[in-house]
């Protein structure tokens, strides 16, 4: 059986690595349509191939789609979403517009797969921190609970979009040839430079991104007890993002017992070079699907605690390779048929 797939959000970052997923991942795809804004109407995207011309997303775009990958951001999905699915499609949506509604499925496929088995259109695919984050933490979590995380987030450009990532590029040549950068699509120059994340700040001092950690952690583990706290940051990497993690556990457990766990785990590589000390490093993940974890160690402040450190390809694993692994498992279980009754907005809305 073949599916109708339609990429929102096509042009970008993300939307050019689910195109070559689709391919590479030979996605059973029946047909392909490229959405993006009118900008790039006309504009032609390769998929095996042959070139397929990206549309202005309209009414029209999602009659006949079994399937919207979608990344074009939260107002672009709020728009578009709720119509695809009453035209009969699934969404899995890769923005945050969704994903702390109570009934959307939030889904990283190593973790929570039956999730996505209660489906009501649409599927959200979490925060490429998030992610990154919980297919490593999982596997531990499930032999010994995990009470406590605290991380520092070293982001890549690409999590601010395709253009970002040009931007970067731009700055480093201007500061080689002497010249001072300029910051237009990011807030401030990023390249030979960090700051901390820019999304908006709450009452408490953390910012939408270190919430969205500690919120959609909670709900991809279904466990609201979990305590999580972050710092989020920019760094001038252009693609993948790195973690480092502090884990409280319940009871203690060895570095040996962590690096047993995570060797069999799900989409983990463990990278560990002590002699050469050799860890992840963000070049390492690029381009690649699983996450790298390393530096595995006791916390010597805390009996209970392990320190690691790891990299995941943000674009990749981070976004469209867990939207694709997500529309991979809504197949496998045969969990793709349409609601009957489209979307519903729920009532209550929990903010990230
Ligand atoms: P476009 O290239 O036409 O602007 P990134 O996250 O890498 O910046 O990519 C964002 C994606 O979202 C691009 O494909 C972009 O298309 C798309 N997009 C942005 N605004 C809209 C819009 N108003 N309608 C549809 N797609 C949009
Ligand atoms: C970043 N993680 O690196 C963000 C971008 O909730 O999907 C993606 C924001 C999101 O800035």
């Amino acid at each position: 059986k073949t599916y109708r797939v339609a990429i929102l959000g096509a042009t970008g970052a993300v939307g050019a690595e689910l195109l070559d997923l689709l391919a590479s991942r030979n996605f059973p795809v029946a047909d392909l349509k490229l959405l993006a804004s009118s900008r790039s109407a006309g504009r032609s995207l390769q998929f095996q191939g042959e070139k397929i011309e990206v549309e202005s997303v309209n009414d029209r775009s999602f009659s006949n789609i079994d399937i919207v990958l979608a990344s074009a951001g939260g107002s672009i999905s709020k728009a578009w979403a709720a119509k695809a699915v009453a035209d009969g499609a699934v969404v899995i949506d890769n923005s945050s517009a969704f994903r702390m509604e109570p009934h959307v499925p939030l889904v990283v496929p190593e973790v929570n797969p039956q999730a996505a088995a209660s489906h009501q259109g649409i599927i959200a695919n979490p925060n490429c921190t998030t992610i990154l984050m919980s297919v490593a933490v999982w596997p531990l979590h499930q032999v010994k609970r995990v009470q406590r995380i605290v991380v520092a987030t070293y982001q890549s450009a690409s999590g601010a979009g395709a253009r970002a990532m040009e931007e970067v590029k731009i700055q480093a040549q201007a500061i080689l040839n002497g010249e001072t950068p300029t910051a237009e699509i990011l807030p401030y120059p990023l390249a030979f430079n960090l700051f901390p994340h820019n999304s908006p700040l709450n009452e408490l001092g953390y910012c939408e991104e270190e919430m969205k950690m500690v919120n959609e952690t909670r709900k991809i583990f279904n466990d609201q007890s979990i305590r999580v706290t972050a710092t989020c940051v920019r760094v001038p990497v252009l693609r993948a993002h790195s973690e480092a993690i502090n884990l409280e556990f319940e009871t203690p457990m060895s570095v040996q017992e962590a690096k047993e766990i995570l060797n069999k785990a799900p989409g983990v590589q463990i990278v560990e070079d002590w002699k050469a000390n050799h860890f992840p490093m963000p070049i390492e993940a690029t381009g690649r699907d699983p996450v790298l974890v390393g530096r595995i160690r006791q916390d010597i402040s805390h009996s209970h605690s392990l320190e690691l450190w790891l990299c995941g390809d943000q674009i990749r694993k981070g976004a469209a390779l867990n939207a694709v692994q997500i529309a991979e498992l809504l197949i496998e279980k045969d969990w793709l048929q349409p609601p009957t009754s489209g979307y519903q907005q729920p009532v209550t809305i929990v903010k990230s």
